[in-house]
């Protein structure tokens, strides 16, 4: 399986990392303090040397309950980054709900698309397949952080993310997008049940066909299954959550810690590829 990112070619025979940047104040995971073009620049270097195979840039936590963040604001945000990112010569994906962010941050070049909105905002579709560019389609029960959590209800979760990843994802293609990534948004209105049980079945999700991105990454639900508290110490956590992913057919990876989890899939390549 190969997933073309506008000039790159990501081959996913095996499981890749995205290492996670986030260029804002208040992220869950503690990490997100590359607010400046420069300390953003260094850390992607430093994920790109320890075994990053794309990058993931946001200006918006998405986090439970997260203040919502003017166009204006993630614009500001994101697009300097993007563009001292580019010549790294990996793929760069934004993270963004905001047709706003995306337009810019397509036309400035970024390789594909990151909507924990699910694609259901139709402008975003419109973009994706005016810039031929793919897009990870990330399931919520709503698209809003604020609230996501009182809509955490579901008769079985499994068979309600697919539907909904499928109907999203026949939409998108049929309107000229070049190409999907589903995503089962690990958190995003779920509880620890939830969570769980998508993890568990996650080869369901494999079974409808496009390559499927795994995000547990320092996640409360780590934090409720081994009692860290603190995002930042839930690496062995995130790994295990991760290879378990992995196993069941995910093929994309969203991670802070990139060099725990390069040595992880190193073993796990090793044994399972
Ligand atoms: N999780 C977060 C953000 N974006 N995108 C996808 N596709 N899948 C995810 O699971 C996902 C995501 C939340 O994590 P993080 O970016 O570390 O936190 P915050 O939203 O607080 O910045």
């Amino acid at each position: 399986m190969k997933l073309e990112l506008r000039g790159h070619v990501l081959d996913l025979s095996r499981p890749r990392l995205m290492g996670v940047l986030n260029v804002t104040p208040d992220s869950f995971s503690g990490d997100g303090r590359y607010l400046d073009v420069e300390a953003a620049l260094e850390r992607a270097r430093t994920m790109k040397a320890q075994g990053a195979d794309l990058i993931d840039v946001g200006g918006e936590s998405t986090r439970p309950g997260a203040a919502p963040v003017s166009a204006g604001e993630e614009k500001r945000r994101v697009l300097p980054v993007l563009e001292a990112l580019l010549p790294l010569g990996l793929p760069i994906s934004v993270d963004t709900r905001k047709p706003e962010v995306a337009a810019e941050a397509l036309a400035l070049g970024a390789h594909l698309l990151n909507d924990v909105g699910g694609l259901r905002d139709g402008r975003m579709v419109r973009l994706a397949a005016e810039y031929q560019t793919p897009v990870v389609i990330m399931h919520s029960p709503v698209n809003d952080p604020q609230t996501m959590m009182a809509h955490a209800r579901y008769a079985d979760v499994v068979r309600e993310v697919a539907g909904f990843l499928r109907r999203q994802a026949e939409g998108a293609l049929a309107a000229g997008v070049p190409a999907v990534v589903l995503d089962p948004g690990f958190g995003f209105g779920k509880t620890l049940k939830h969570n769980l049980e998508l993890l568990r079945r996650l080869d369901e999700l494999a079974a409808l066909g496009p390559p499927l991105l795994a995000g547990l990454s320092r996640k409360r639900t780590i934090g409720e299954l081994t009692g860290v508290t603190e995002p930042e110490k839930r690496v062995c956590g995130s790994v295990a959550a991760h290879l378990a992913a992995a196993r069941r057919g995910a093929r994309i990876l969203r991670v802070h810690d990139v060099a725990a989890h390069n040595q992880a899939l190193a073993v796990w390549n090793a044994v399972e590829g």
